[in-house]
């Protein structure tokens, strides 16, 4: 039997230059598994708990000396032995070692790390791909792309008060078509605020963060963008939008302050038809606070239909969560992020419960990424249809991109693109 011989945690950097973790696992065969940690800006309140050190004079309280420590000492201690194409027991017995709600002890930054890298050492010991380990023979659908190419919120320090304006590319049949469009109207667009002068500076997911202040508005250029691109908006690239809405509400109200605006939840769905009746927006992830329930399942009653609502912050990739939208149909599609729960297995186990109730999976990068690219792998192995992984630029955002390229190649003739079944899905 193949069993885990050693692990190492190290301290890296993230793509905001915050310390992160990354792990090795090694097999007794030889074979290493490395993984590496992404961290959130606009975090939800029912996330796993990430461990840093918080020591102000040291990285500025980023530090993960602890969570690194956890995994060198009582998680190798622990797992040291085991058999690690047990990938199930082993996450359930990592779960029981840390013995807390939120994975508050070990820190689900280093549970996280220690989960997936077993998965890719265990996948290197069989000599297969992630994603052909992890998803079988049944794996093959390229994921439709959410291309954030305008950020605002959490993500930037402009006007814009959500977070990310995002273009899909639905009507191609292959997925190095639909990115070749996705770029194309990314280095569009660049010209179209230059020559503006608008900054074409980019937020932390690689989009512009032009100083504006008004989604129509940026709206607006990307329709202009798409149509100078040669592309369809409405046929053959669609728009969706993280409105990230907890970070906008205060006691009892959403503050749109760009837009000075002040709207309670029966006001902030009528925004939302109404920008739906101007633009093609088929997704709208965290249209409303992570605990208003109600006004998820509000629009879900007026838009569900035809509109993706997605919950990222309101479901936290958390089974239990979402077992509650599913039962009150509030939402019908989950964001899924490794890192909110913890585990790969839980990650899995998610997924399957959104799935078999027929809500849209999108996988997810987080603000703050490494060059793991353990999302591309895990969107394919799962036929998740759809992956949001930031914009055209920066390399912790088109390495997964980049990962997906060589999946589709890999995969030949099998190769299928999610594309137009988009619409086939959950709405
Ligand atoms: C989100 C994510 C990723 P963060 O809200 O969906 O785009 O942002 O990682 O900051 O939570
Ligand atoms: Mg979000």
């Amino acid at each position: 039997m193949v069993y885990i011989e050693d692990v190492q945690a190290r301290q890296i950097l993230d793509s905001r230059g915050n310390p992160t973790l990354e792990v090795d696992v090694k097999l007794s065969n030889g074979s290493v598994g490395r993984a590496a940690v992404p961290s959130g800006a606009s975090t939800g309140k029912y996330e796993a708990y990430e461990l840093r050190d918080k020591q102000s004079d040291f990285y500025n309280g980023y530090s993960v000396s602890k969570a690194v420590e956890n995994v060198n000492i009582e998680i190798f201690n622990t797992f040291s032995g085991r058999n690690p194409l047990e990938q199930k027991s082993i996450d359930y017995d990592l779960i029981e070692l840390d013995n807390t709600k939120n994975k508050n002890r070990l820190g689900a930054n280093a549970m996280l790390g220690f989960s997936m890298a077993v998965a890719r050492a265990s996948a290197n010991s069989k000599g297969l791909s992630l994603w052909h380990y992890l998803g079988g023979i049944r794996a093959n659908t390229l994921p439709v792309p959410m291309m954030n190419i305008i950020n605002g919120g959490a993500h930037a320090n402009n006007g814009l008060d959500f977070q990310e304006c995002m273009i899909m590319p639905i009507g191609f049949s292959t997925f190095s078509d639909a990115l070749r469009a996705g770029v194309e109207i990314f280095q569009n667009l660049k010209n179209i605020l230059s020559e503006k002068s608008l900054s074409t500076a980019v937020g932390d997911e690689g989009g512009f963060a032009p100083n504006i202040s008004n989604l129509e508005e940026a709206l607006s250029y990307i329709s202009k963008a798409i149509e100078i691109s040669g592309y369809i908006l409405g046929e053959e690239i669609f728009i969706s939008i993280d409105a990230a809405a907890s970070e906008l509400y205060k006691d009892g109200y959403y503050h749109l302050s760009g837009e000075n605006k002040k709207l309670d939840t029966d006001e902030l769905l009528k925004y939302w038809d109404g920008i739906c009746k101007k633009f093609p927006i088929v997704s709208i992830e965290d249209p409303f606070d992570e605990n208003d329930w109600v006004g998820f399942k509000e629009l879900t009653k007026f838009l569900g239909n035809k509109l993706q609502i997605v919950g990222d912050d309101l479901f936290v990739t958390n089974k239990n969560r979402l077992l509650k939208g599913i039962r009150e149909k509030s939402g019908n599609s989950i964001l899924i992020k490794l890192n909110q729960i913890g585990t790969l297995s839980e990650t899995l186990e998610t997924i399957e419960l959104a799935k078999n109730n027929n809500f849209g999976v999108i996988i997810s990068h987080r603000s703050g990424e490494t060059e793991d690219v353990f999302i591309s792998d895990l969107s394919v192995a799962i036929n998740a249809g759809q992956i949001k992984t930031g914009s055209l630029s920066r390399s912790d955002r088109t390495a997964k991109y980049n990962q997906l390229l060589r999946i589709e190649e890999s995969l030949g003739d099998n190769a299928q693109y999610f594309g137009k079944d988009f619409f086939n899905s959950n709405i």
